[in-house]
C-alpha cells in the first residue's frame, strides 16, 4: 500500500511539472487589446475552451457609450490584417462582447490570427483596438 501511494505521489508530481504549460493553454488565453488610430480603447480578450469551440470574451474600456462596435477574428496580425473576417464576434457594447466560435484554441493558434474591434457598423474601416492571438509566454 505504501509503495502504491508513493508511486501515485510521484506520478502526480511528475505530471504536474510536465503538464504545466499544456494546462495553461487548455485553460485558455488572455490577449491584450491595444488601441489603434487614436481610439483610446484598450482592454483584453479571454479565450476559453467551450465544447469543440472557443468562448471569446472581450473587455474594452474607453469606447463610445451606446454604440455597438463590430468585432471579429481575422487572419493575419494587427500590423497586417486580412480585411475579410475569419470569424464574427458579437459587437462590443458597454465594453463587453461574448461569443462562442466553432473553432478550437489550438486551431486559432495554428496560424497568425488577431481579434479586432471596429469603430461602428457605419465606420467599419476604422479599427479601434486589436490583439494578436498568441500564447502570452
Ligand atoms: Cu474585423
Amino acid at each position: 500500500m505504501k509503495k502504491i501511494l508513493a508511486c501515485l505521489a510521484f506520478g502526480v508530481g511528475l505530471g504536474m511539472a510536465a503538464q504545466t504549460p499544456v494546462l495553461a493553454a487548455d485553460m485558455g488565453l488572455k490577449i491584450d487589446l491595444a488601441a489603434q488610430n487614436g481610439s483610446g480603447e484598450t482592454g483584453y480578450a479571454t479565450l476559453q475552451p467551450h465544447g469543440k469551440g472557443t468562448q471569446v470574451v472581450i473587455h474594452l474600456k474607453g469606447g463610445p457609450a451606446g454604440v455597438a462596435q463590430p468585432a471579429h477574428i481575422h487572419s493575419g496580425t494587427c500590423d497586417k490584417l486580412d480585411p475579410k473576417p475569419a470569424f464574427g464576434l458579437k459587437p462590443v457594447k458597454g465594453g463587453m462582447s461574448s461569443t462562442v466560435v466553432p473553432v478550437s484554441i489550438d486551431k486559432l493558434l495554428a496560424s497568425p490570427m488577431a481579434i479586432n474591434v471596429h469603430e461602428s457598423a457605419k465606420d467599419l474601416k476604422k479599427y479601434v483596438a486589436c490583439g494578436d492571438i498568441k500564447k502570452s509566454m
